[in-house]
């Protein structure tokens, strides 16, 4: 058995919640925060067999687009005015970011 955790952006964990439910697969959404641009995110904790890795990757990477999204800009407060960059810098959020770790032990009481 796996755990696959994967971070989406908000704005595509409804769809995909819908898809995983009607692939039969069982999941946990947590509402997370991105370190970077301390936005909001969704963590799903998926548990599935190891035989239905793939499918599940496949439906996560068909439901997660990658967007681009604005930085604003941080002033330096004190710091080094040299390397402050005074207007926003566009990064690419990626459409889902996915660790898979093998599970030890299941068990639900
Ligand atoms: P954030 O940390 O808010 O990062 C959002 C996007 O900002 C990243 O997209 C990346 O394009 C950029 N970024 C992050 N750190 C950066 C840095 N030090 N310098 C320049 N640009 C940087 P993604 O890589 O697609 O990540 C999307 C979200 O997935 C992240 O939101 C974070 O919540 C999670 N994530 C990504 N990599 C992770 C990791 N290794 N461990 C845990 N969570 C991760």
């Amino acid at each position: 058995m796996k755990l696959v955790m994967a971070v989406v952006q908000d704005k595509d964990s409804n769809r995909l919640s819908d898809e995983l439910i009607k692939a039969d697969f069982r999941a946990t959404k947590l509402a997370s925060t991105g370190g970077f641009l301390k936005a909001g995110n969704t963590t799903f904790l998926i548990g599935t067999e190891n035989e239905k890795i793939e499918e599940l990757l496949e439906i996560i990477k068909d439901n997660c687009k990658s967007r681009e999204q604005l930085v604003a800009p941080i002033s330096p407060m004190g710091g080094n005015a040299d390397s402050y960059v005074p207007y926003p810098v566009e990064v690419q959020v990626g459409g889902a970011t996915v660790f898979v770790l093998p599970v030890e032990q299941f068990e639900q009481f």
